[in-house]
């Protein structure tokens, strides 16, 4: 069995970027614009921030019609700066990094984390570990994301639409078809308003009524793709593995502390396990590591962090061992807090196959 998998997706994200940087918008309709530059007002919305939504404006509108709706109130129309938003979203996923390693970025604003494991499986655990990345964010960037965890992706991202805004939504293993069940089919993610006004044709609304058509007669409406597409969504059965594109940036460990403690030498003696686990990774990957940090997770969800870089990228145990302490001790010196769990991070990656550096040698 697959799962549990999470899908981070950050709430009204251009328009939040927008107030982060000048929080005085925060009371204000914020409307996040593609201007065209035709005229003055052509072009369409972006996105909004709720302020907005309350009064009627949404993604894909055109700018003059949000205009129209929001003539009488003080609303920011503003121009999307993908830059600044790229640079936030890297830092988000950067931070969901932490928590798996297996992270899918599937969009600027959406990830989705495989944490079998990181919790073995136990939803619990996935939810505490999912709220203690929130929390992260939050602290740590300043954005708001609402995350859904559930036995695979598709049902992970509609637990996180369901908790918008801020929220935290656990889909438990067994209550599928419940969860399921009751909903509009246009809940399902990637149907559309056609795909929906077809099926209410044949007399389905809900996703209980899709999961009881024949996958014949879907393939027959909609096609091979789609049709399945359809047939599994709606029993909750389209379990598509989560895939991590690209090299990773870091790899790291994280563990739970047999109990909550702030006593260095008994954390460093349970730290050898997740050191020598992280190690073994960094050996079968074959890179080298100049950045090394170890994460704290306390008894009440904070995070706190510290970090070295190393003089030259290493790929020995003893480095890492060291720096490792190091970082726990500056933590443990610097602030008054008892860790509950504790991990370690390796960053600044680089390749030990192909590409050699000077810097190795
Ligand atoms: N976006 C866009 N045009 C659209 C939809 C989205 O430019 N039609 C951009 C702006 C959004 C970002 O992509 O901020 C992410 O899209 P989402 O669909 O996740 O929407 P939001 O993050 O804005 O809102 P929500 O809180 O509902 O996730
Ligand atoms: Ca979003
Ligand atoms: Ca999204």
């Amino acid at each position: 069995m697959r799962g549990p998998v999470a899908c981070l997706d950050i709430d009204y994200f251009f328009a939040q970027a927008e107030e982060l940087r000048d929080p005085s918008l925060k009371s204000r309709p914020v409307v996040v614009c593609v201007f065209s530059g035709r005229t003055p007002d052509s072009g369409v919305v972006s996105t909004c921030n709720y302020v907005a939504r309350k009064l009627g404006v949404r993604s894909g509108m055109p700018i003059n019609r949000a205009k129209r709706l929001l003539q009488n109130v003080d609303a920011a129309f503003l121009p999307v700066d993908m830059e600044y938003y790229r640079g936030l979203s890297e830092r988000v996923f950067a931070v969901a990094e932490r928590f798996s390693d297996v992270v899918e970025i599937a969009s600027i604003d959406e990830a989705f984390l495989d944490l079998k494991a990181a919790c073995g499986g136990d939803y619990g655990e996935a939810l505490q570990l999912m709220r203690s990345m929130k929390d992260s964010i939050a602290g740590e960037i300043g954005l708001t994301c609402s995350v859904g965890v559930a036995k695979n992706k598709l049902l992970a991202k509609m637990a996180s639409d369901d908790s918008k805004p801020n929220g935290l939504k656990v889909i438990w293993p067994g209550t599928e078809k419940d969860y399921l069940a009751p909903k509009p089919v246009d809940e399902i993610p990637y149907v559309g308003k056609k795909t929906a006004e077809r099926l209410r044709s044949i007399g389905v609304s809900t996703v209980g009524e899709l999961a009881r058509v024949e996958p014949s007669t879907l393939v027959g409406l909609f096609g091979y793709r789609v049709g399945h597409f359809l047939h599994l969504a709606s029993r909750g059965e389209l379990d598509e593995p989560v895939i991590r594109r690209g090299e990773a940036k870091q790899i790291s460990r994280i563990i739970t502390l047999k109990s909550a403690t702030r006593d260095i030498d008994e954390i460093l003696q349970q730290l050898r396990r997740v050191v020598n686990d992280l190690h073994a990774r960094i050996l079968s990957k074959g890179v080298f590591f100049e950045g090394v940090s170890v994460i704290g997770i306390t008894k009440d969800m904070q995070t706190v962090s510290r970090s070295v870089l190393m003089p030259r990228a290493s790929q020995s145990i003893e480095d890492l061992s060291d720096a490792a302490s190091q970082c726990l001790r500056e933590l443990l010196d610097k602030l008054n807090v008892e860790l509950r769990r504790v991990g370690v991070k390796v960053y600044k990656l680089s390749g030990a196959k192909g590409q050699s550096r000077l810097t190795q040698f």
